[in-house]
């Protein structure tokens, strides 16, 4: 019988501190009101918002050099459905699941459907995965997928990517994210410009088979594993692409596949202007694509990004509606705890980017007030925006302390006798 955390135990657990978190509460509420704003409306916004979690990120990761599993991990697909079941339980924001073929391949799509929507979960998009050999593949992509120079290796990854359309629509996913490694280690390891050519001839293949309410995202990366050319490493390639495919294509923007000091922020203005911003993957990183948990390093890069988003809501309302993806590898923590703290600092951002007084804001850009510009946006950085999020778990049955909750149940305990290690099985897949 596989242990779920009962709910009367977030209940029981949440009593400990609902008065402190009343109390808390109110005295934000105040802070707001002499602000003019409105905390119950917060709260509502707050509880409408969702990140999807990558069934990649319930297992540990490791890095290039090792993989140190912790004790009572997910074995196959199923059971990283009943972590992320815990993850939506305790912080109520996360009921979408990204799914990565071939390593969370079932034979029975219609059965995981249903056990994910009975834990009150959906399948968000979609991931394919040509940068490795699926075993028991005939061909190798180990000089490229979608790019090869091999006509057979290119028509494979292509076949690959339909059936992760077919797969996910029977999920019941409405997207396909492509990220391939494919590029060059070398200069005058291939004809840039020809490269590019078969991509997009090999996209165009994929997108021909996209169901009408299908979005293909378009997942660039600077570099790793292709350290010289990455076929698609920057945003104006992924823009370029997703222009000449057609509308259904749109640009995926992993905050980690970007060199140090990118304006990020900007990229996300420049894509939503132009009708080309799909979603993204949240993590953060200090040097390169290091996949840390999201807002551990730079949160107020997190803010400013979420500031371009709120901009984009009030300039073209509901049509503006990327999706939205943690992507992270989790190597010396619970990936539990790091994706429920992930998640929280995603939605702890957009409220954040919700307090931004944009009346005051264009004024002060209106008048050229560099400083007062900038200490309008800190204002709402600077805000703690915490009680809001907890009331909106508490109210929707989550924890006001999903940290603690998940701790003081011992889930972990649970899974490691539930779950003896299986030789071979990866809980993330990644190694
Ligand atoms: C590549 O680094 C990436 O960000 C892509 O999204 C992959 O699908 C994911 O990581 C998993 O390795
Ligand atoms: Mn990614």
């Amino acid at each position: 019988m596989t242990y779920l955390i009962p709910r009367d135990f977030v209940a029981q657990e949440n009593a400990r501190s609902l008065a402190q978190l009343q109390a808390d509460y109110d005295a934000l509420a105040g802070v707001l009101q002499r602000r003019g704003r409105d905390i119950e409306a917060l709260t509502t916004q707050a509880g409408g918002f969702s990140v999807a979690l990558p069934s990649w990120g319930v297992g540990t990761g490791g890095t290039r050099f090792a993989r140190f599993p912790g004790q009572g991990e997910p074995r196959n697909v199923f059971e990283k459905i009943d972590d992320c079941a815990t993850v939506h339980q305790l912080t109520r924001v996360t009921p979408g699941v990204s799914l990565h073929f071939p390593w969370d391949r079932t034979q029975d799509p219609r059965a995981l459907r249903e056990i994910a929507n009975a834990r009150g979960l959906h399948f968000d998009s979609v991931n394919s995965n040509t940068f490795q050999n699926a075993a028991g593949q005939p061909l190798s992509y180990k000089y490229g997928s979608l790019t090869a120079q091999d006509a057979a290796v290119r028509a494979q990854a292509i076949a690959h990517n339909i059936d992760c359309v077919e797969l996910g629509n029977t999920l019941g996913s409405k997207g396909l994210t492509v990220w391939l490694g494919d590029g060059a280690n070398f200069p005058g390891q291939h004809n840039l410009r020809g490269a590019l050519e078969r991509y997009l001839s090999s996209m165009r293949e994929i997108y021909a088979a996209l169901p009408s309410d299908w979005l293909i995202y378009i997942e660039h990366k600077l570099f790793e594993p292709a350290f010289y050319a990455t076929t698609i490493a920057d945003w104006g390639t992924s823009f370029a692409c997703a222009t000449e495919l057609g509308p259904k294509a749109k640009c995926l923007v992993d905050l980690g596949h970007h060199a140090p000091n990118t304006n990020i922020e900007m990229i996300v203005a420049r894509l939503a202007q132009f009708g080309k911003l799909g979603g993204f993957h949240f993590n953060d990183s200090k040097y390169g694509d290091d996949d840390l948990d999201s807002g551990s390093i730079n949160p107020f890069q997190l803010f400013l990004v979420f500031n371009e988003l709120r901009d984009g809501v009030a300039r073209d309302g509901a049509a503006f509606n990327p999706t939205y993806m943690l992507d992270q590898s989790h190597n010396v923590t619970d990936p539990v705890e790091s994706l429920m703290s992930s998640a929280i600092e995603v939605q702890r951002a957009y409220i954040q980017a919700a307090l931004v007084d944009t009346d005051a804001l264009a004024h002060h850009q209106q008048e050229n007030d560099a400083l007062m510009a900038a200490q309008t946006l800190k204002q709402a950085f600077r805000t703690d925006v915490g009680p809001i999020l907890a009331m909106a778990r508490v109210r929707a049955g989550g924890a006001a302390d999903p940290v603690a909750c998940y701790r003081a149940s011992t889930y972990r305990d649970h899974k490691a006798k539930e779950r003896p290690p299986v030789a071979g099985a990866s809980g993330s897949g990644i190694v």
